[in-house]
């Protein structure tokens, strides 16, 4: 009733016309305060919401899980535990763009959003965490965030930071010989591209016009090397240039950024055009793992910054304002991956640990 001169009331005073300004400047600013209100609520072109609240709730999946796990190696139940957080929108960017059944993902211990997407589950990564029999990425022999799955089409990263690129290459490799339309997407750090297998699997891959997409997720440290001491360039994706391929820096806290960027790589491998390299620039949110405090060497301001770029906010920010959350649904769709991250806790821990038999000779002691 306010404002419509019924009861008994009079007409509402008007808001006082901004001191200076015409009738046809006040409409032109109205014009546009729309016109960036309706961009605001413009979904990204080519996208609905389902992906868009599909890559939301693997980044919370992700989140969830990886905050399980951090106290699952604090209790001491499992090993080390290497945060992914930080790293959620850039995998999940990364997993969404790929064809699980027929891609192939070389994954780095940060790639926990990447492997769910692909079809890995949180009971699977919860098996290997607690090392039981049927850990589908080593039978419980191998350590935590060490990411295989051979039916996801998830190949075993090793611990050697970087090996992983020569394996991806040979992966693609074989793909291209097989005959098959398969995509291979591998995942390396800042750190990691120093090491010289870097250099070979990018040159081997643009010289056979191979079909891989290196994602370098740069989140700033190796360890505690400052990205500053590890590369006299500012950037990895202009490396590219060197190799004879496109080379793209994206935002790795926006995953529809990183969705697109790997989803354009993609098409080109299929195309049979090579290998893209895309630096996704990321934030670690955690210390390099549970056995390391960043408080030696990390300057208290840098964690704030970073801390304000954290993913996960930022994306439910933007869901907000095109309309697609609001805070009773966000507080669901957390609920509803903290409620799946403890279903699979429950079924890993009534699973059965590993028999005497399944160690290797070479372990047993003997
Ligand atoms: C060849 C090799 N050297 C050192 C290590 C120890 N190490 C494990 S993770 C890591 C840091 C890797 O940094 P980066 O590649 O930037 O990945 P991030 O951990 O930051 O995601 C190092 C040095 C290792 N695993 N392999
Ligand atoms: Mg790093």
């Amino acid at each position: 009733m306010v404002g419509t001169g019924a009861g008994g009331r009079g007409p509402r005073p008007r808001r006082p016309v901004a001191a200076g300004l015409s009738q046809a400047a006040l409409a032109e600013r109205t014009r546009l305060r729309q016109r960036a209100i309706a961009r605001l609520d413009a979904l990204p072109s080519g996208l609905t919401a389902e992906p868009l609240i599909r890559l939301y709730d693997l980044m919370l999946l992700t989140r969830a899980l990886d905050d399980r796990q951090a106290i699952l190696s604090r209790q001491g139940r499992q090993g080390i535990h290497l945060s992914a957080r930080g790293h959620e929108a850039s995998g999940a960017g990364c997993g969404l763009a790929l064809d699980p059944e027929r891609d192939i993902l070389v994954p780095s211990h940060r790639s926990l959003a990447t492997v769910l997407a692909v079809g890995v589950t949180p009971e699977d990564i919860l098996l290997q965490c607690l090392s039981k029999a049927t850990d589908p990425a080593g039978g419980g022999r191998s350590m935590p965030n060490h990411y295989a799955h051979a039916r996801r089409r998830v190949l075993s990263m090793s611990s050697p930071i970087g090996t992983q690129i020569p394996h991806a290459v040979g992966a693609a490799l074989a793909s291209r010989v097989r005959g098959e339309s398969a995509v291979t997407l591998v995942h390396f750090g800042d750190g990691a591209a120093s090491k010289a297998d870097v250099h070979e699997g990018l040159n081997m891959a643009a010289v056979h016009h191979l079909p891989v997409i290196f994602v370098c997720e740069n989140n700033g440290w190796s360890i505690s090397v400052p990205v500053a001491k590890q590369m006299a360039v500012r950037s990895v994706a202009r490396r590219a240039a060197g190799y004879g391929m496109p080379g793209q820096q994206v935002d790795g806290t926006d995953p529809v950024a990183v969705f697109r960027a790997v989803s354009a790589a993609a098409e080109r491998a299929r195309r049979g055009d090579g290998p893209t390299l895309i630096e996704s620039r990321v934030v670690r949110l955690a210390p390099h793992s549970t056995d390391d405090d960043e408080r030696r060497y990390r300057p208290p301001d840098e964690r704030a910054r970073a801390a304000r770029r954290d993913p996960l906010p930022r994306f439910a920010q933007r869901l907000k304002q095109w309309g697609l959350l609001d805070e009773p649904a966000d507080a669901a769709h957390w609920e509803q991956a903290k409620q799946r991250v403890a279903a699979a806790l429950a079924f890993a821990e009534a699973a059965a640990d590993p028999t005497p038999e399944l160690v290797p000779p070479d372990h047993s002691g003997g």
